[in-house]
């Protein structure tokens, strides 16, 4: 008979981190134990989130902040949104978790474990700008179907961790390698353990840039569990589907990874422009790369009234992929005109930058306050929504706040 295995005590003590508390009789539950008390149905315990984020669904669970929540220069994890394709990892062991390069491309399979990858290589923090392709996509037409981001799918926190770059040295990469796709721990919605919910992946080009990180910290802490406890893979300014949460395995891979999600429409737009509801066949389909540019206004929040005579301060982020932001505008009427706000400059490569303004209004009244940000190419975002694709990604269209002067 097969012996009965009981729970790691590592893994007791991470379930006990995520319950706030000891779990007083653990030791005699069996491996994989589903614990009632993670099953929290109040998402804001569970994940330590602040009650003014939105639940967009909870199988599996998404949720998104509102563009006021998303004020602070570096977001904190209570704003943060959550994207999950699967089901969130329940059973981690931190003292076992490994980390396997394998595929076509490196000259010989090679396992990490946790405290090897943080050991052997130099640890480097970048404040790193995260956007769901899918952000903005409610307000395409016809609709796509998929979870309605409005505007709170982004966020750029401040991440620790290891180069890919230094790790892809050390395995050692054939000449050959065009790409590379991760392996992750959450399981399929379907409860097929064979199936895997996501894995997507990176030209090596990206893979190779300094700022790709396998992160381990977020914020100066313990990646929080539903952001990829405890190791993370960080692409950013590409669509945060790149960046691989609850990583254990890496595939460098001699052609585009084609692992769950990278074919067909998912994160896929039609390469040349498309009319709204036109079918597009699949080889006229485009993995999306860098981000479009895009800004947010955080400060005040939409339906703000101030007293007349009063200038009004606004601020928020802009963020442009792979690319900076080189200018900040802002509008009152409707576009017609446009003021420039200050911007700063990054805090490094991928963070979104800080702009603000002071803003006069000529009289009383109603009015929209629009930004519009300008990347470092000279590309703006669009007034209107911008291309219509099956999926509904890359609204990057001008955000807008409601003001009343009084
Ligand atoms: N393993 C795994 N990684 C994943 C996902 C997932 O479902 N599973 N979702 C991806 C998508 S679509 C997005 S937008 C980001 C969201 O990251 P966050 O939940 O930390 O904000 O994680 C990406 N990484
Ligand atoms: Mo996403």
């Amino acid at each position: 008979m097969q012996r009965r295995k009981f729970i790691k005590k590592s893994t007791l003590t991470s379930l006990s981190t995520l319950l706030g508390t000891e779990i007083v009789f653990g030791k005699i539950l069996p491996s994989g134990y589903d614990l009632l008390g993670l099953q929290d149905p109040d998402p804001f315990k569970l994940f330590h989130k602040d009650s003014q984020m939105v639940v967009l669904n909870d199988k599996p669970w998404n949720i998104e902040a509102q563009a006021h929540l998303l004020d602070n220069r570096i977001t904190p994890n209570k704003y943060m949104f959550i994207r999950n394709n699967g089901i969130i990892p329940s059973d981690i062991s931190v003292d076992d978790w490994t980390l396997t390069f394998d595929g076509e491309s490196v000259s010989q399979k090679k396992t990490y474990t946790l405290e090897e990858l943080k050991s052997k290589f130099k640890h480097h923090t970048y404040q790193l700008t995260l956007e769901c392709g899918g952000n903005g996509r409610s307000e395409f037409n016809p609709p796509a179907k998929g979870n309605q981001w409005t505007v709170g799918a982004v966020s750029c926190a401040e991440w620790t961790g290891i180069r890919l770059r230094d790790i892809l040295e050390d395995v050692g990469i054939e000449d050959n390698a065009v790409y590379i796709g991760y392996h992750a721990m959450d399981t399929h919605l379907s409860g097929d353990p064979n199936k895997e919910p996501i894995s997507r992946g990176i030209p090596i080009a990206k893979a190779l840039q300094d700022e790709t990180l396998l992160a381990f910290k977020m914020n100066g802490e313990d990646i929080p569990l539903a952001h990829g406890y405890p190791l993370r893979l960080i692409a950013g300014g590409w669509p945060a589907s790149a960046s691989g949460k609850w990583l254990q395995g890496i595939s460098v891979r001699n052609k585009v990874h084609d692992g769950a999600k990278m074919t067909g429409t998912a994160y896929r737009v039609p390469c040349e422009p498309v009319a709204p509801g036109e079918k597009v066949a699949d080889e006229d389909m485009c993995i999306i790369e860098s981000m479009p540019v895009k800004s947010l206004i955080t400060y005040p929040k939409s339906g703000a009234t101030i007293n007349e005579g009063k200038s009004l301060k606004i601020r928020g982020h802009a963020w442009a992929g792979e690319l900076s932001v080189s200018k900040v505008e802002y509008s009152i009427d409707f576009g017609s005109t446009w003021k420039n706000c200050s911007l700063e400059k990054p805090a490094n490569r991928l963070a979104w930058q800080h702009f603000k303004a002071d803003v006069r209004f000529p009289k009383k009244g109603y009015y929209e306050v629009w930004a519009r940000a300008t990347d470092s190419q000279g590309v703006s975002q669009p007034m209107v929504l911008p291309g219509w694709n099956p999926k509904g990604y890359l609204n990057n269209a001008c955000h807008r706040i409601a003001v009343k002067v009084s």
